[in-house]
């Protein structure tokens, strides 16, 4: 795990750390700070909880064809438009709040991830359980990110030249 956080760093220029700072300290610091400010995405109405309200804001904003789901390609154009340094995980992401995986984010599928995202059980999300939260899930999407080139990387290396003469 700690060879694919340093492969990452190494494959991603904006997250190359200062030669002397620890590359998977850096990287810990990069997903918490990208975290924090999904937060800030998310809490529309600014008031340092993600509510309720802040999932029907969500979901109004990103349902751009008014069907009351957020399709895929509707997901991905949003959030490319409102987080482009976390454009690369947008694809994991929403399979992630699609919590029952029909394709369609709907106000069933927010209110499931909004109760995996409280985890201490008392019925509100804050700041700290969201950023955790989020934390998390952007660790292991960074990691299958890098464990998917790999395996392209692999797939794409073409056989050694044959020497006819
Ligand atoms: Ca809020
Ligand atoms: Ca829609
Ligand atoms: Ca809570």
């Amino acid at each position: 795990m700690l060879q694919y956080l340093a492969l990452l760093v190494l494959l991603h220029p904006s997250l190359q750390a200062p030669a002397q700072e620890d590359p998977l300290e850096h990287f810990n610091h990069h997903v918490r700070e990208e975290a924090k400010s999904l937060f800030v995405a998310f809490d529309y109405n600014d008031d340092g909880s993600f509510d309720h309200r802040d999932l029907e804001i969500f979901l109004n904003t990103y349902d751009l064809n008014k069907n009351g789901a957020i399709e895929r390609d509707e997901f991905e154009h949003n959030f490319d438009m409102t987080e482009p340094t976390l454009a690369i995980v947008a694809k994991g992401l929403f399979i992630e709040f699609d919590s029952d995986k029909s394709e369609h984010v709907t106000m069933a599928d927010l209110e499931a991830l909004y109760n995996r995202m409280d985890l201490n059980k008392d019925g509100h999300v804050a700041n700290k359980e969201f950023e955790e939260y989020m934390t998390e899930v952007l660790t292991i999407l960074a990691l299958l990110q890098i464990q998917q080139q790999e395996f392209l990387d692999a797939a794409n290396s073409s056989p050694p030249p044959t020497t006819s003469v």
